[in-house]
């Protein structure tokens, strides 16, 4: 039988998510909740443990006490595994003051934690990325080619070209050349052979997934003799302008950078299709925190395309094509489409609903006769009785006190409190 390999993971949970704001204003992109009751950092974390590498670390540029308790409450292992999941945020260290520059710095800061283990190979992870992907098989074929790097890679279209690191690589996937977000104009050169459906599909550029397996003494050599501050700039195509030996390995399931508002609304609002792309019903788990909430609570609700959480209460008249989060509560009369709805951290009580009635406060969740429709509303908003929010791309973009807008997306944020008969 073969060997399991020594592998440490490292995901790299997130620069500065200004792209994510206002879902970042408050908390670290890791601690993003997704899904209804998970959050960004658990599905490369329930990558890792799926494919039995269990010793986990998570580089956060600035730690939040969610990203902690929830990581704490989450993870835990028995005494008699070797496994962990340690958050290693930047810090101010002696050596310097600086955060985290870039991805390649990060994980360079990193290294002074890792001197204590027993690995072989390191897995470098994003953050913020929705697939479900074997790494055992990676690592395999990582091992099968005798490679130094091994780049988890997917056609992607001309479109999507330019956000990505895009790489040519020979009939034995050695990767030849990279270029990192290439413009437009200089796509030309770049196509790949790929496979019938994916060329009917436009797929013909080979994108990097910025997954990396690094083989031990590779990684260290290379952060120590190259002062490159990121991987997709510079660490890996000097890589292989230096002739290492770096290898593509080729994926075609389901992968979506979750980097902007858009692509995280999209990529909750896809798992309420039919046959969502990215399934949570799948025999590998996807884990999070074990919250022993009660479970949901419907009056006579039409739900179309709906996915809700544990705990919630609803009366709606309607939801449609929407994520609704953890202990959501919605009232009566009320109608939510395309929408995720993060959910609530705590129960209000009968008498602090009464008190809240009683001062025409609105009370936490959506209240009724509301019309909710392309949003998104962070946690613990307080949302009352009839009030409109219509997004829409004829919406411009905006920031506002209670809310922004972004790509005709409405992101109401973290405990806002909209008044009774606001019209967004
Ligand atoms: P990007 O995703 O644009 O491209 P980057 O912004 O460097 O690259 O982020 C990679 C991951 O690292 C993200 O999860 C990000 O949040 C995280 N990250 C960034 N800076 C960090 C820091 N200082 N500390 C901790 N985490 C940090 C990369 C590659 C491309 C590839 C795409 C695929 O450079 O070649 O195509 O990923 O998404
Ligand atoms: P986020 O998930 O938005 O990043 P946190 O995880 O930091 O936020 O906050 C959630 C925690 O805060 C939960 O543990 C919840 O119990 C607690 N919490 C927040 N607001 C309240 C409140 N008003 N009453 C009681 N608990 C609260």
């Amino acid at each position: 039988m073969l060997m399991t390999p020594k592998v440490i993971s490292i995901v790299l949970g997130g620069g500065r998510g200004s792209r994510l704001a206002p879902l970042t204003d408050k908390r670290s992109k890791p601690a993003v909740p997704i899904a209804g009751k998970y959050r960004l950092v658990d599905i490369p974390i329930s990558n890792c443990l799926n494919s039995g590498f269990n010793r986990i670390f998570v580089l956060t540029q600035y730690n939040s006490a969610s990203l902690n308790t929830h990581i704490k409450n989450t993870y835990n292992f028995s005494v008699f595994s070797k496994g962990f999941v340690d958050i290693l945020a930047a810090e101010q260290t002696i050596e310097g003051d600086k955060w985290f520059q870039g991805t390649a710095d990060a994980v360079r800061h990193s290294l002074r934690y890792m001197v204590n283990h027993d690995y072989d190979f390191i897995l470098i992870l994003s953050g913020d990325q929705l697939y479900q992907i074997d790494f055992q098989e990676m690592i395999e074929f990582h091992i099968s080619k005798k490679a130094e790097i091994t780049i988890a890679t997917i056609p992607v279209n001309a479109k999507d070209a330019t956000s990505f690191g895009i790489l040519k690589s020979d009939e034995e996937s050695n990767i030849t050349s990279f270029i990192e977000k290439p413009k437009t104009e200089l796509l030309v050169d770049w196509k790949s052979e790929v496979a019938d459906d994916m060329k009917a599909a436009g797929r013909e550029y080979l994108a990097s997934m910025g997954i990396y397996v690094f083989s031990k003494g590779v990684l260290n050599d290379l952060l120590t003799q190259n002062p490159g501050l990121d991987f997709g700039k510079e660490l890996i195509p000097d890589a292989i302008a230096d002739q290492a030996k770096v290898i593509s390995y080729q994926y075609e399931g389901y992968w979506t950078d979750i980097g902007n508002i858009d692509s995280f609304f999209e990529a909750n609002i896809g798992l309420t299709d039919e046959l969502p792309a990215f399934n949570l019903f799948d025999k590998q788990t996807i884990f999070t925190r074990p919250r022993m909430l009660p479970p949901s609570k419907i009056a006579a609700t039409t739900l179309t395309n709906a996915i809700i959480a544990d705990g919630c209460i609803i009366a709606a008249e309607a939801i449609e094509r929407s994520v609704i989060g953890i202990r959501s509560r919605i009232g009566k009369g009320t109608v939510v489409k395309n929408t995720y709805m993060m959910g609530i951290d705590y129960y209000q009580n009968l008498e602090e609903l009464v008190e809240a009635q009683q001062h025409a406060d609105p009370i936490v969740g959506v209240g009724e006769n509301c019309y909710i429709d392309t949003a998104i509303l962070d946690k613990n908003c307080a949302i009352g009785n009839r009030v409109q929010i219509r997004g829409g791309v004829h919406l411009p973009d905006g920031d506002f006190e209670t809310h922004t807008i972004k790509d005709g997306i409405i992101v109401v944020k973290k405990g806002a409190i909209i008044p009774d008969g606001t019209v967004i």
